[in-house]
This record gives C-alpha cells, structure tokens and sequence, in this order.
C-alpha cells in the first residue's frame, strides 16, 4: 500500500495553517510503517491543480489516494476520483473528513471505493492492515464500501477520547515560512477535545463525534504540548472552555512546568462572563486569544441561533477580556434575514466595544445541522463551490443578493483597515488601546 493524502484546495485570505486532519492520518501510517506522502494543494499554485494531482497519483505509483473533504471541496474531490479511475481503476480512493463523517451519502459515487466516517482512526489502522482483502472490511466500523454495485454501510465505532497516535508535523515544518493567521503570525494546531454540547443551530461541529463532547487527557496534553517546536499553538478545539476546571488545571501546569508559549483558542462569551476570576490565570499561562462565536448584535438573530447568550453578554465577555490583556476575536455568522439597520448595527457594536479583530462568514446550513432542516426549502444554490461561508445559498430576505454581498463585503473594509495598521504599528495585541494607532 502506498497513499497519498490530499487536503483540496480552498479559498481563504485569512490563514495558511497546517493539514491537521492528515497529519494525524500521517502519524498512524508511519506507526504501521506504510509509505505515505501529502499533497496539500493549499501549498501549490490553483492554477492546472486537478491535472498536476493525477499527474502525480500516477507517476508515483501510488495505490490509495485519500482525500479530507470538507463541503466545499467535494465536487472537486469527485471529479478528480473520476479521472484517477479513468487512467487506472485499480486504483483505490478513499475519502474522510467532516462531509464524510456528517453526510456519507453524498458521497456515495462509482468512483468512491471507500468512505471513512468512523470516530477515531482505529478502523484505519484495520483498513490498512488488510487493505487487499475486502472481505475482511466486513468487520470495520464507521466505513462504507461497493460490494456488488450496492453500498455497504457500517455503524460507527463510539465516540473517542484520544488520537491513537501523535500527528506527523512534518508539513507544519516544511510550510512553516508560509504558515500564518492573517495579523496574528504562525501557529501550530493542536486538538485538545472532541464536539460540544451546545446546540447552536448552524453548527456542524456539535454533530462531530456522535455529538459527544470528550476531553483527552491534560498529561497528553501537556506533553503534546512539549513535542512542539513553536512558540504559539492555535487549539481548535470546538470550545476550549467548556470545562472550567480543566481550564484551570491547564493553566497551572503551564506554569508549573514553566512552559513559555503563547496559546490561541474558541471559547464562549457565557464562559468569560461566568468565570471573569480565571482570566488573570489564563493570561499568566499564556492564553492571549479567545475567539468567540458572538455572532450577531441583535439579540432576535442570538435566539433564531440558539444561541442563548444576549448581545449585553457578549459585550460584557469582550470588556473583560480586553481588562485583562486577552484579544477577543469576534465571529459573526450573517443571518439571510439580515437587514440595512442590522448591517449598520452590526459595525455601531464593533466601534462601540473596542473590537479589533473580527471575521465574517455567511450563514450556511451545512447538511447535518438543525439549520439544514429549517432552511432547506429556501436553498437556492448548494454546489460546493458557494459552501464555504463567503457565498449565499439563499435569498437574503431583506434586500437583493448583490446588495447584501456589498455589504458583508463592507463589513470587511470597514474593520480590516485598522487591523493592519495597529498591526503595522506593532499595538494590535494591546486589546485595551482605542483608536487606529
Ligand atoms: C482548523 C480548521 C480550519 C483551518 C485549517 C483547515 C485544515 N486543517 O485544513 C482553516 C482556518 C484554514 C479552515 C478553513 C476553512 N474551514 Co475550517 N475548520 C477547522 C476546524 C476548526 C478544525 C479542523 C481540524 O483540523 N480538525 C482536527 C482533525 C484532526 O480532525 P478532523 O478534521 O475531524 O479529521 C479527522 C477525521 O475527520 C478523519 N479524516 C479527516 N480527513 C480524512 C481523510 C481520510 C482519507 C480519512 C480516512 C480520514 C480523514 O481523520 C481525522 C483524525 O481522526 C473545523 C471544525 C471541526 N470541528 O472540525 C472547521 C471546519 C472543518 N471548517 C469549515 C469551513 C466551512 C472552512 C472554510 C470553508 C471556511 C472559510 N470560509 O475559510 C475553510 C475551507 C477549508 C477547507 N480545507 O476546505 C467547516 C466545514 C463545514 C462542512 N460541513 O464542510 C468546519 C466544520 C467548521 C464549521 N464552520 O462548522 N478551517
Ligand atoms: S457554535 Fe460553538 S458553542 Fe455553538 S454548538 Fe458550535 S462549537 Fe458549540
């Protein structure tokens, strides 16, 4: 067996990061001592990037191919399948990642051999170890197969608590010269816990995992942490705190062991606001960033979300963190049913609150997720390319397509400005100074 592991191309200005999800598939290969190599096209020119893919497959003989896919890549990933299989059927393709693992039956196509939504990687590691011998696949959890033109579809194994293995960082190192999030630098990813128990309606990562939150251990943790030759760590973890225990247990062991990095995570404006006492600590063991799903000041939008925190609770997480020395960076997902005012609002609450850094996504109903159910009747458009969070798979209820589009864009050229010039002037990690410098 030897595979080679794709992450597709996607757009994004915002960050160039590691391909986290295949350097753990990476990490099992090489503990079974299977030859493997990456293909992140991430890295490489768009340009002829479907021709150079196969290109490659075939040159360098490789027997599996394997692909991460997330909504927005799909199309592409079948397309390039269907190539492969035309210049050599026999060999295998093999796809994983959140579609898989939320939405199998999309991809459920000829030239598909095998789909991979089990939690964890042990049915990997079975599935490499008697890859030739497809009866012996009856057994394997979590996967899906063609067996006399039918699909055979598994159950999945339960949720886990752990990788089997450490990710192989090699592509974090290679790329690292390119490797940033915009304003804010290098960062390695690491992955602390699993899914989370909130029920936000348009969130696809709730649904990972069986929808079980787990947490690996702190000792692996820590120790992971070590292994890591960079200064900052990016934890993408769905919520890094959840658990306001663990949240402090962590901090303590940062600093016990001394362990001088800088750490970046997702957290929740309800946990700043209930726990304002654990800042100081998380600051001290090196948390200097909490992004945060405040996703809207409108507190209808907040509820139409399920969000359940007010727009008054995420202004007062924002103050506290920015008191205590911690960017917040806020998230906002733009609602279909966003209005002129609430555009407008939208920027007065930035302003208002001092916020400097800020991204925004367009409301998608990701299959899998509550806001599928409620919106699919009103979908317009749902081909991968426009699933990435930049495009409208509906109508916007208030105002034309091109409109609303101006205006998510104007979000962008209202705020970025001021980003780049704090960052330009060396104050844009100082979350408690005002203005543009
Ligand atoms: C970090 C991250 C990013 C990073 C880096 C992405 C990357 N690593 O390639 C950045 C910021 C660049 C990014 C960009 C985007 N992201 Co993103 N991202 C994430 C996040 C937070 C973690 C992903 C991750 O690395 N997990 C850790 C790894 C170890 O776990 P994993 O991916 O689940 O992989 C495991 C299994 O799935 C399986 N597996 C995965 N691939 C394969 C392949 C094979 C062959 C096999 C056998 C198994 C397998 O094995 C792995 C180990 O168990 C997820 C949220 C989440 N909870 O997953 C969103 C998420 C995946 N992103 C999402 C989106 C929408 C995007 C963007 C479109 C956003 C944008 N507008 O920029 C782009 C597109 C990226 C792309 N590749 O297409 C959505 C996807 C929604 C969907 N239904 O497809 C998610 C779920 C977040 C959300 N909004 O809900 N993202
Ligand atoms: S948006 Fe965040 S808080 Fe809400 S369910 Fe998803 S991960 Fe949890």
């Amino acid at each position: 067996m030897k595979i080679l592991l794709v992450r597709p191309y996607y757009f994004s200005k915002l960050g160039n990061l590691e391909p986290l999800s295949l350097e753990y598939l990476g990490g099992l290969l090489k503990s079974l001592k299977i030859p493997y190599a990456y293909h992140d096209e991430y890295q490489n020119p768009i340009f002829n990037r479907k021709q150079r893919l196969i290109k490659r497959v075939i040159k360098e003989e490789f027997d599996w191919v394997g692909f991460s896919a997330n909504a927005s890549g799909t199309d592409y990933i079948l397309s390039v399948c269907s190539a492969i299989k035309r210049l050599n059927p026999s060999i295998k393709t093999i796809i994983g990642g959140v579609v898989a693992e939320l939405n199998p039956k999309e991809l459920m196509k000829d030239p598909v051999d095998v789909i991979y939504y089990d939690n964890g990687l042990s049915s990997l590691k079975t599935l490499c170890l008697h890859n030739q011998d497809q009866q012996a696949w009856a057994t394997i959890p979590g996967i899906s197969y063609q067996e006399n033109g039918q699909w055979v579809t598994h159950k999945k194994s339960p949720p886990i608590n752990d990788f089997l293995v450490r990710p192989d960082r090699d592509p974090f190192y290679k790329y690292l010269d390119r490797n940033f999030i915009i304003f804010k630098g290098s960062h390695a990813l690491m992955k602390t816990s699993f899914s989370c128990p909130h029920d936000c309606s348009f969130c696809c990562c709730r649904i990972l995992n069986d929808g079980v939150y787990t947490e690996r251990s702190l000792d692996d943790v820590i120790d992971e942490i070590k292994s890591i030759d960079h200064k900052r760590i990016w934890f993408i973890d769905d919520s890094f705190t959840l658990n306001a225990q663990r949240v402090i247990d962590f901090c303590h062991r940062i600093i016990d062991e001394k362990i001088d990095k800088r750490f970046a995570c997702y957290s929740r404006a309800d946990f700043v606001t209930s726990h304002p006492d654990l800042l100081p600590l998380m600051y001290e063991a090196g948390i200097r960033d909490l992004s945060i799903g405040l996703e809207s000041a409108d507190d209808e939008t907040l509820d139409d979300y399920h969000k359940h925190i007010s727009s008054t609770d995420n202004e007062t997480a924002i103050r506290l963190l920015n008191e205590n020395g911690i960017t917040c960076t806020g998230l906002f997902v733009i609602s279909p049913k966003a209005t002129r005012a609430s555009f407008r609002k939208l920027i007065r609450f930035i302003r208002k609150n001092n916020l400097l850094y800020v991204a925004f996504a367009v409301f998608t109903a990701y299959k899998g997720t509550e806001a599928y159910e409620e919106y699919k009747d009103k979908i317009i458009r749902y081909d991968s390319k426009v699933l990435d969070n930049y495009h409208l798979t509906m109508k916007p209820e208030a105002m034309s397509s091109f409109e609303f589009m101006l205006r998510m864009w104007s979000l962008y050229a209202l705020t970025y400005p001021r980003i780049l010039v704090r960052y330009l002037f060396k104050t844009a990690d100082q979350p408690l100074r005002r203005g543009w410098i």
